[in-house]
């Protein structure tokens, strides 16, 4: 007969968990006693819920395999539903544990009692009541399989008191092999035909595209075809931006250069689309048509309706496309491309600005010629994330981690501690605001014990910046969003951690450098001047990007024209956080 607790955990090293991430409560002593014999997994002890949920997530974005997570009940369990919402809304295969008093007998009350399982219902692909300890082998067993099943999300097992104490035969049940299904041949063929029949074709590559490996039979498609390539923002670093074809990362909601590249196309092949991000396009009747190819069927709305449906392993059809296709020596990319010469033109006039505090796309640059192509930077949210998404060139997958689904705040620093202890031989970066970063910011001292090689860059404006200008481009008062801060160097020093702080634009190089070739956590305080945003990310780019002759098709509205029943503003102002 073996214990509840040790057999949940004997399940999960079945499954290869490495790392259980959490604070647990005294309802998870079972389980803890029980993790603490095993020998193939470890316990990563944060300083809150969220911040270990945010940790399992990244673990599953990086690994396509589940993180997974502890909490107690009731407190602990409500700490985890941000973290919840984050790995559901991203994409990324999460688990849930949290315990619970005993369902059979309990003298307690009501105390802490909430209903976790149903609480996790709307934020999660599976949430179940562990009531007998025969049923864990299943249990677990479909929680993760459904966890990194397409589309990958969080799972949530509550595991009660009395069920850890009881006693079972059951085994762990091993892993299924599963085979993701192929693409129909006749949907490939017809998407071959219309690609070759098109004038202008381009590609748009998105969030699932991230997911799977597909880098290599996209680039074979690219290389073969001379398509260029769009990204969205959780579709960065699929194919390296420093490509030739690369047009741009739909990172501003609209009136974008990248945007005028997409009404230049006659024809979209949008892979790996996921309406969780907000549309790179909206189409119209009539207008440009849309191929999809994706794991999953079109989800269809009023701006989202193609022509072609290729579903299937994507990898696999954009092979089978690539194959079969013979490009007809009719296609012509010069109006794209006339759009991304005169983006890269654009910024180059503005990464050269020495002023300090600093200016951000001056930060951008000095930040990607620091890191290596596999170095892996962790955005937290704030305004920064678009000139990070417009302007840092992704050179390989998963090494730009933005969330463009839930876009919480307070995810950077963990999501970078994970990426660090994932990958502990590449250099790691994680830039947050200074609202973000205080969020979680006490996960500096987990990070710190853990013993991680890591880079927190903060780019302070002491001010909730992206609302403060939403609030400016909409014509509000300047009201209710700045505050101060810790000395930043000093708090870095208070968690055992190297404190630094840009004191000029030139200082800014030496400085990363220093940081990124030094073992051990370093945090820099970078002061930040976001007084141009306005004036520069939403007039000056949507006035030069409109005045390119772009001769587009009407079918895709950008600016000019807002589709009934559009899922989000179009008109003048930043990207809603
Ligand atoms: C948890 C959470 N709370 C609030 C928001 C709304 N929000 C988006 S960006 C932002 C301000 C971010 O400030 P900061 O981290 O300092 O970055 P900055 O924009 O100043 O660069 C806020 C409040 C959010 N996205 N997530």
């Amino acid at each position: 007969m073996t214990k509840a607790s040790d057999l949940f955990i004997q399940c999960l090293e079945e499954e290869g968990v490495e790392y259980i991430f959490g604070v647990p409560g005294e309802e998870n002593l079972d389980f803890l006693d029980s993790l603490s014999r095993s020998k193939k997994i470890r316990l990563v002890l944060t300083r809150h819920e969220q911040g270990a949920g945010f940790m399992a997530a990244t673990y599953g974005r990086h690994t396509g395999r589940t993180g997974v997570c502890l909490a107690t009940l009731g407190p602990g369990a409500t700490n985890l539903v941000t973290a919840a919402a984050y790995a559901q809304l991203g994409g990324m295969p999460m688990m849930m544990i949290t315990g619970q008093k005993p369902i059979k007998k309990s003298k307690q009350g009501r105390f802490q009692i909430l209903d976790v399982v149903d609480m996790m219902g709307p934020i999660t692909k599976y949430t179940h009541q562990l009531a007998s300890a025969d049923n864990i082998p299943s249990r677990v067993r479909e929680a993760i399989r459904l966890a990194e099943e397409e589309k990958p999300g969080a799972v949530h097992l509550e595991f009660p008191e009395d069920i850890a104490e009881e006693k079972t035969e059951s085994k762990p049940l091993s892993r299924s092999l599963v085979r993701r299904p192929l693409a129909d041949e006749k949907a490939v063929r017809a998407a071959v035909k219309k690609i070759e029949q098109a004038r202008s074709p381009v590609l748009v590559l998105g969030a699932g595209a991230n997911r799977k490996m597909t880098s290599r039979m996209l680039l074979q498609f690219i290389e073969k075809t001379g398509i260029p390539f769009i990204t969205t923002q959780l579709g960065k670093g699929v194919i390296d931006e420093q490509h030739p074809k690369f047009l741009g990362c739909a990172a501003l909601s609209a009136g974008d250069f990248v945007h005028k590249a997409i009404e230049a196309a006659d024809l979209i092949i949008n892979v790996g689309h996921d309406v969780i991000e907000k549309p790179p396009f909206f189409m119209m009747q009539g207008g440009t048509e849309v191929i999809h190819v994706s794991t999953r069927t079109a989800e269809v709305d009023p701006v989202y309706f193609p022509q072609i449906e290729v579903t299937g392993d994507i990898a696999n059809a954009m092979w089978q496309i690539k194959e079969d296709i013979v490009p007809p020596g009719t296609w012509s990319f010069d109006r794209l491309l006339q759009a991304r010469k005169a983006e890269i033109e654009h910024s180059a006039s503005l990464c050269d600005d020495m002023r300090f505090p600093i200016f951000p796309p001056y930060a951008v640059k000095q930040i990607r010629e620091a890191m290596p192509a596999d170095g892996i930077i962790c955005l937290d949210n704030g305004v920064y994330k678009i000139w990070f998404a417009r302007n840092y060139p992704a050179r390989q997958p998963n090494t730009v981690l933005l969330d463009n689904a839930l876009a919480t705040m307070g995810a950077g620093l963990p999501s970078a501690m994970a990426s660090a202890m994932i990958y502990p031989d590449r250099k790691v970066m994680a830039i947050c605001g200074d609202g973000g970063f205080m969020m979680n910011s006490q996960e500096m001292e987990t990070a710190v014990r853990l013993g991680l090689n890591l880079t927190v860059l903060i780019l302070r404006d002491d001010a909730y910046g992206m609302i403060r200008w939403k609030q400016a481009n909409m014509g509000f008062a300047d009201f209710g969003l700045t505050y101060g801060n810790p000395d930043f160097v000093k708090y870095a020093e208070a968690y055992g951690a190297s404190g630094h702080r840009v004191d000029s634009a030139e200082a800014l190089p030496g400085l990363l450098d220093q940081c990124l070739n030094s073992p051990g956590v370093h945090l820099i305080d970078c002061p930040v001047d976001y007084s141009e945003n306005d004036r520069i990310l939403n007039k000056e780019i949507k006035e030069l990007s409109a005045a390119l002759q772009s001769g587009g098709r009407a079918g895709l509205s950008f600016e000019t024209v807002e589709p009934a029943g559009a899922p989000a503003p179009v008109s003048a102002g930043p990207t809603p956080a």
